[in-house]
């Protein structure tokens, strides 16, 4: 295929770089395609000494990097922003075929990176500190902002390259240097995002070790959350990975970001724009086959306009055309893989037993074209709320419907999952959507109005509550979870007056 050669990928690949160095690495892991099941590279696996060489090189790399202007540092963001750019079909191309999302939302996805690589250049002039009145005569306070060393981040694979960017490119306009873990499902993306990167190093003499990637398994996650060479992780995935990798960073009282699960659900309003809530509905459940932290996997629809809207949502989900990702005229590719299409099967046979009805059935898809064996009928089952099953996330397009008569009633069915990322109301009564929004609405990180869950803008900061953890990447001030806040006070005075007057004379 043509975009691997031209992002340099190949039968085998070596797994492990400090920059624009690479190390082949141990063992090795295969990248086969949900899309057409082949094989499409294999990528070698960081052992002991491997991990230990780039933590090393990346210790060596932050002591010059640190001392980089900002704006300096921001320039080379800037041009990894526009060798995005150039790369930016074949990139969003491979994304698309490793993981198995449509071209459209590949091609989203290195949108993203670009985006946020503008972002950080424009904050490489900014980190701005405050300024505060000290209470004592001829003496100034304020704060600045540092970096911190080495930022660990560890990526899922539905979000395989976009992810990484928001961490990174913040955390490298900071001054930090980074040691990427990338999903084991998606290497050959990571590995391409390597190689773009690498070519900008090099031609800005960026010291070895300042954006390492690091192929490996699990142990190679606990590695990086236990070493306190690490002062900070981010960690994409599961909210059981999220839990242990919190514990070990805890116990050494390093600092995690943490973005995990979400169970994200749509509010339907009797006032709604029903139109406009059917697409954000089916892009929300469908898009990406379900498999985004921000997947709307939950509808609460009002009783007075649950059937028409039901009656809407089964039309639209017959007209889905499932297939091959990279043909721009299917909207839903495969699952990521067998243990992704287990789950999924799992899900609809729990829902079943706990009392769900089914009124789009699920099934995995075969014959032509379906040859992989990961591609899955989007489903939707009419639901009670405290089904157990309705509390967990799936990753995958199964949807669940439920009916409500009060907004305090709909609100209080999405706040009651463990999860906390998403929400939407879909109204144009101005009244619900502010309850919505106040401090007795919705308990997610993320709440919107008349638009759905998922696809939200760089711009603002992205994370949830509850059990997807707590941490914020990408927009709005998430910057200072990357660098530490130092208070300075100087006394520019010809005495030395204690705070609090405390007088302490000899
Ligand atoms: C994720 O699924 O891990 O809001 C990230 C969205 C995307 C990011 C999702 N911008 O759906």
């Amino acid at each position: 295929m043509k975009f691997l050669e031209e992002l340099g990928i190949k039968a085998v690949n070596p797994g492990i770089s400090t920059g624009t160095k690479w190390m082949q690495g141990s063992g090795d892991v295969a990248s086969f395609s949900p899309v057409d099941g082949l094989l499409i590279g294999r990528v070698g696996m960081a052992g002991k000494h491997e991990y230990e060489e780039v933590m090393q090189t990346a210790t060596r790399a932050f002591e010059q990097w640190r001392t980089v202007p900002a704006p300096r540092r921001g320039e080379v963001v800037r041009q990894i922003g526009a060798a995005l750019r150039a790369k930016k079909q074949a990139l969003g191309s491979l994304v698309s075929y490793e993981m198995g999302k449509s071209l459209q939302e590949g091609l989203g996805e290195v949108q993203e990176m670009i985006d946020i690589c503008d972002f950080a250049v424009g904050l490489s002039r900014q980190l701005y500190g405050l300024s505060m009145h000290s209470e004592r005569p001829s003496h100034r306070m304020y704060e600045q902002w540092h970096p911190l060393g080495i930022v660990g981040i560890i990526s899922a694979f539905n979000f395989p390259v976009a992810v990484w960017s928001w961490n990174a490119m913040l955390a490298m306009v900071c001054g930090n240097v980074c040691v990427w873990k990338p999903s084991e499902k998606t290497p050959l993306s990571a590995i391409a995002c390597q190689h773009i990167v690498a070519e900008v190093l090099e031609r800005n003499g960026v010291p070895e070790g300042v954006l390492c990637l690091i192929n490996g398994g699990h142990e190679t996650g606990e590695l990086l959350a236990a070493d306190h060479r690490v002062p900070l992780v981010s960690a994409t995935g599961s909210t059981r990975m999220g839990k242990a990798v919190a514990v070990t960073v805890a116990a050494r009282l390093g600092r995690c970001l943490l973005e995990l699960g979400g169970n994200n659900a749509i509010i339907i309003s009797r006032d709604a724009d029903l139109d406009m809530a059917l697409v954000g509905s089916l892009f929300g459940a469908v898009g990406t086959a379900g498999q985004r932290c921000t997947t709307t996997r939950r509808l609460i629809i009002h009783e007075s306009v649950y059937e028409s809207f039901k009656a809407k949502l089964v039309k639209a989900y017959g007209q889905l055309r499932i297939g091959n990702p990279l043909d721009e005229s299917n909207h839903v590719g495969p699952l990521i893989d067998q243990a992704a299409v287990d789950s999924y099967l799992g899900a609809i046979n729990a829902c079943k037993a706990q009392g769900g009805r089914f009124i789009v059935e699920g099934g995995v898809l075969s014959g032509p074209g379906y040859e992989s064996e990961c591609y899955v009928q989007p489903c939707i089952a009419e639901v009670e709320q405290d089904y157990p099953i309705v509390h967990t996330e799936t990753f995958a397009p199964i949807l669940y419907l439920m009916k409500y008569s009060t907004l305090e009633e709909a609100i209080a069915i999405q706040n009651n999952v463990p999860q906390g990322l998403s929400s939407a109301i879909m109204t144009l009564n101005l009244r619900e959507a502010e309850l919505f929004l106040s401090a007795a609405g919705s308990d997610c990180g993320i709440a919107n109005v008349n638009i759905g869950t998922s696809g939200a803008e760089i711009g603002g900061a992205f994370g949830g509550e509850k059990e997807t953890g707590g941490g914020r990447e990408s927009g709005s001030d998430a910057w200072k979870n990357y660098m530490r806040r130092q208070t300075n006070t100087i006394n520019y005075g010809t005495q030395l007056p204690l705070a609090q007057g405390i007088k302490f004379d000899v």
